[in-house]
């Protein structure tokens, strides 16, 4: 830890990239594997635009169910280690594929959610956004209040385009930061896992920070096999200590 520590105290700047793993600690379950939200099912039948026009209420309906889990979830020690390393450091960027909207709810500030926020709706033919009600279940799947369209929920499925402003805010970081740390992702989706690569390219120390082995360990500097909501307050805790020596 104090070896990842010196980096992160060292850089100008940090930028940190996040996958589910980090809310598993919140009670959260990842996408893959055999807990995940998707085992025994297809995720081209919940999570693509195909599915939705062929069958808007089943995705619809994993939508409700796991907001109906979210909103009982706080933020875990990883979150607020993150928070933390904000703080402590000249220039951070969060770049989170989560879609669970737990940094923001942590305190994190500079965040950019590549994949939405499940916690919206957003209008299918107007795009406009509104925040999700928290009450539970619909009888009629959500209709736009301003042109009469359907709703769907506010996150990216595979095929879709990432929002152009967060992307780019991304890359930018992906090439100008000095210490990327990349946290409980698979690192199987793109463009997101690319950005890891990216920012290898660019001479940034990175290190990742995951119990499991991923087609991206092998070009870390480092691999903390590690829960997250352990090693990133251990890191917090070794940069805490390097200020004071
Ligand atoms: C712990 C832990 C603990 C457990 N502590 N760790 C280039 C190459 C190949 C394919 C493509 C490519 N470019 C684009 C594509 C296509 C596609 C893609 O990537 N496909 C691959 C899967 C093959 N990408 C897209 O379609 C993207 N759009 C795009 O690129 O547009 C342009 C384009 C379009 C078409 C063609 C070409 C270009 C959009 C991707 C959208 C992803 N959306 C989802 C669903 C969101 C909606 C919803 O919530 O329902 O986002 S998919 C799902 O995966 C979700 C996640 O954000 C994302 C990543 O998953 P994540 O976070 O890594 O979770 P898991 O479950 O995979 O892993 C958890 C990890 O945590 C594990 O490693 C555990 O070990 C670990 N862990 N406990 C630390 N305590
Ligand atoms: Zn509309």
């Amino acid at each position: 830890m104090v070896a990842v520590a010196d980096r992160l105290r060292r850089a100008q700047h940090v930028c940190c990239l996040i996958g589910a793993g980090i809310s598993a600690e919140s009670g959260i379950p990842t996408f893959r594997g055999p807990d995940g939200f998707w085992a025994g099912r297809s995720a081209f039948d919940l999570a693509t635009p195909e599915a939705f026009a062929r069958d808007p209420e089943t995705v619809w309906r994993f939508c409700l169910w796991r907001r109906s889990q979210l909103v009982t979830k706080r933020p875990n020690a990883g979150h607020h280690a993150l928070v933390a390393i904000e703080r402590l450091v000249p220039q951070f960027t969060l770049v989170t594929q989560n879609v669970d909207g737990l940094h923001r709810a942590a305190g994190s500030a500079n965040i950019l959610e590549l994949h939405g926020n499940l916690m919206v709706d957003r209008c299918t033919a107007c795009a406009l956004e509104t925040q999700a009600a928290t009450d539970g279940g619909f009888e009629t799947i959500p209709i736009c209040p301003e042109c009469r369209a359907m709703m769907r929920p506010g996150v990216v499925w595979f095929g879709e385009m990432l929002s152009l402003d967060a992307i780019q805010k991304a890359d930018a970081a992906a090439r100008s930061c000095q210490a990327m740390l990349v946290v409980g992702t698979s690192s199987v989706v793109h463009p997101a896992a690319g950005l890891a690569e990216m920012a290898r390219l660019h001479g940034a120390f990175t290190v990742e920070i995951n119990p499991e082995e991923t087609p991206l360990s092998r070009i870390m500097n480092m691999c903390i096999r590690m829960p997250a909501g352990e090693a990133l307050p251990a890191i917090v805790e070794a940069m805490n200590s390097s200020d004071r020596g």
